[in-house]
């Protein structure tokens, strides 16, 4: 298999896996945080999994004055369906998961093709703490410390050709490791993808971390988008293909419900799901006697990025 790197990036800076699994980045490792897990309130089988620190974080003012919810919300309540279908299921199922080692491939319309080594697509990128409200389709919404870097210094280093307008996003298709992939749920794998404007824009975040630690399988190990100002769905997670395309890609949940989800998918409380209002979201963690929060267009990103649409019709473009 032939393993190539971005030839922008010098050798001095790749290292081996130490740099992004090894004692740089990462401090505490399993055996200090399994009892905190168990704290947390747990089950066992989740404990068992790593929670390993990240290193080197910047804080940002991204999301500043909000309150994320718990570790345990954001890795308890999912949606996941390679690995299950209910929201309890990723938690419980992606347990024996192991995300390394992972590659990334990289084809389509741009100078730089082949296929990387997730230490080489992560080693040049300095990674931040960026706290954004998540919003599902299925109106729910939580508030997530992700860490990451933005989406658009990953997909510079591959020098884009003109002709590439859209960015296409895969997750991993292997069902003997993502058992919800046996059933044909989705059409596997799945896929996503951003126009290339919205894929550059400063608030696109490639995540591989929540909390200061690094992504737990449930949400998406080692590598996830994190498109803040769409539905939840376009945030693609466990990533191990970009393509960089001239056309739309086809979405797995446009493919499975054209009418109910386009391309777009961008948070409008004024465009109803067919079955379902989208004005109010429920915000997980709150008491159950709390009432629904009203949802914002472009999930209260509109000021940032309202301008990537002007002139389109957004409830034809839904
Ligand atoms: N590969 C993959 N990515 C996915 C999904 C999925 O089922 N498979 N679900 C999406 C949906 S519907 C949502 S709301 C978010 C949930 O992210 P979280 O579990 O980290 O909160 O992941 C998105 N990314
Ligand atoms: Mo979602």
């Amino acid at each position: 298999m032939l393993i190539r790197r971005p030839n922008d990036i010098r050798s001095s800076e790749i290292t081996d896996k130490d740099l992004y699994l090894g004692r740089r980045r990462f401090l505490r490792g399993a055996a200090a945080t399994a009892g905190a897990v168990l704290a947390a309130g747990l089950g066992p089988r989740i404990a068992l999994a790593a929670r390993q620190r990240l290193d080197d974080v910047r804080k940002t003012d991204f999301g500043k004055g909000e309150t994320p919810n718990s570790y345990q919300d954001i890795t308890s309540y999912n949606n996941f369906y390679e690995f299950g279908t209910g929201k309890a299921d990723p938690a419980a199922n992606s347990g024996d998961f192991d995300p390394a080692p992972w590659t990334v491939q990289i084809s389509g319309e741009a100078e730089i093709t082949g296929e990387f080594t997730l230490e080489d697509i992560l080693a040049p990128h300095p990674l931040e703490e960026r706290i954004y409200r998540l919003r599902c389709v299925e109106a729910w919404s939580m508030v997530v410390p992700w860490v990451g870097f933005p989406l658009g210094d990953l997909l510079q280093r591959f020098k884009p050709l003109s002709a590439a307008k859209y960015v296409e996003f895969r997750t991993l298709h292997d069902p003997e490791r993502m058992p919800g992939q046996r059933r044909p749920v989705l059409d596997w794998p799945y896929v996503e993808g951003l126009r290339m404007d919205e894929a550059m824009h400063p608030l696109a975040l490639m995540a591989v971390g929540v909390y200061g630690e690094v992504l737990p399988n449930q949400n998406g190990a080692p590598m996830r988008l994190v498109v803040p100002w769409k539905y939840g769905f376009k945030s693609i997670k466990s990533i191990d293909r970009i393509i960089f395309r001239e056309t739309p890609p086809r979405s797995s949940w446009e493919k499975a419900a054209p009418n109910e989800y386009g391309f777009y998918a961008n948070v409008n409380p004024e465009v109803d799901h067919p079955r379902w209002s989208q004005k109010r979201e429920r915000r997980i963690g709150a008491s159950a006697f709390a009432s629904k929060i009203p949802t914002r267009k472009f999930n209260g990103y509109g000021e940032q990025v309202a301008s990537l649409y002007s002139g389109m019709d957004l409830a034809r473009n839904y």
